[in-house]
């Protein structure tokens, strides 16, 4: 039986239920104890905070987990990291006062700064052969320099409003984040075939994400035009109509191309054309 760590509550806690769900793993939402097992695969889903789950791993209680990178970057413990997942995105970075001149990372040589993430940051000052204080705070760190507890602070910025609320500019990236699934080093090989075949699932959700399935009826003489605006992934898929000189094209498009590539197959003389959601897409 695999034993997958996830955060029991949090920004990843939603993101990480659906992906194993998409994978095909029942999950009961109703009966979520700390450790409980799915119904239809061999796994067992163990709920935590998402701090404790690098260690979790690393030391063999839970084989894989699910967890932002900058955990997994910060505590340091020996675990693989097999996959990027591509949600929970996120960067690590320094933030000092808006009104202050920003003149490179020598700006905080001999300067004080919050952070819940020390080593991380003590590494890129090293790097930068930065001598500064680092104070490492548990949370609410960007209130830091207006109380007067640090000049500048380190720490999660997604949109970047949290910052601009307490009067902080973002100066550097220091590392990007997103969620990533961890496993602990040396697992067996009846495991290692039961996460192989996860991983796999998981490609193919990811892969589908922001993409769209597109059906186009066009005339046959135009079909090499609309294969210009949707090209296919490798050969085209072209039906003949029932209609005599019809054929309908199916293609995958990005979804932020969706509404240009509709205008244009429309400039075109195509007609029907259907736009569908996508959930796994195996190559
Ligand atoms: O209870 P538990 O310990 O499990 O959860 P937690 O409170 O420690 O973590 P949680 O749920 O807040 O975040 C879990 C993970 O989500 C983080 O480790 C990151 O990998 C990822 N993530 C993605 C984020 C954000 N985006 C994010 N915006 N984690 C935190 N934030 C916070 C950030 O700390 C700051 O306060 O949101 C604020 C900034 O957001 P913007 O949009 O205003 O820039
Ligand atoms: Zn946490």
């Amino acid at each position: 039986m695999l034993r997958i760590a996830l955060q029991s509550k949090g920004r990843l806690n939603e993101k990480s239920l659906a992906l194993l769900r998409d994978a095909g793993i029942g999950i009961d939402e109703n009966n979520r104890r700390l450790l409980s097992q799915a119904s239809n695969f061999p796994v067992e889903l163990l709920y935590l905070r998402d701090d404790d789950i690098p260690k979790t791993v690393s030391c063999g209680i839970a084989d894989i987990g699910i967890v932002g990178l900058n955990e997994v970057m910060e505590r340091k413990f020996d675990v693989d990291i097999l996959q990027h997942l591509g949600f929970g995105k996120c960067r690590l970075s320094l933030a000092i006062p808006k009104n202050l001149d920003y003149t490179g990372p020598q700006f905080f040589e001999g300067r004080k700064i919050a952070t819940s993430y020390p080593r991380i940051l003590k590494k890129y000052f090293m790097e930068k052969g930065v001598d500064c204080e680092i104070r490492e705070i548990a949370g609410s760190v960007e209130i830091s320099p207006a109380i007067g507890l640090a000049d500048g602070i380190f720490d999660i910025v997604s949109s970047g409003s949290t910052l601009i609320q307490n009067g902080l500019k973002e100066v550097e990236k220091v590392m990007d984040s997103d969620a990533v699934l961890i496993g602990v080093p040396g697992l067996d090989e009846e495991k290692k075939g039961v996460v192989n075949i996860l991983m796999s699932r998981f490609t193919s959700i990811i892969r589908s994400r922001g993409k769209k399935y597109m059906l186009v009826n066009i005339s046959n003489e135009k079909i090499e035009d609309a294969l210009a605006i949707i090209p296919a992934m490798k050969s085209p898929t072209l039906l003949p109509l029932a209609d005599k000189g019809w054929s309908a094209i199916h293609s995958v498009v990005e979804e932020s191309e969706v509404w240009d590539k509709v205008d244009r197959l429309k400039k075109i003389g195509a007609e029907d054309i259907l736009v569908l959601s996508m959930e796994k897409l195996i190559l």
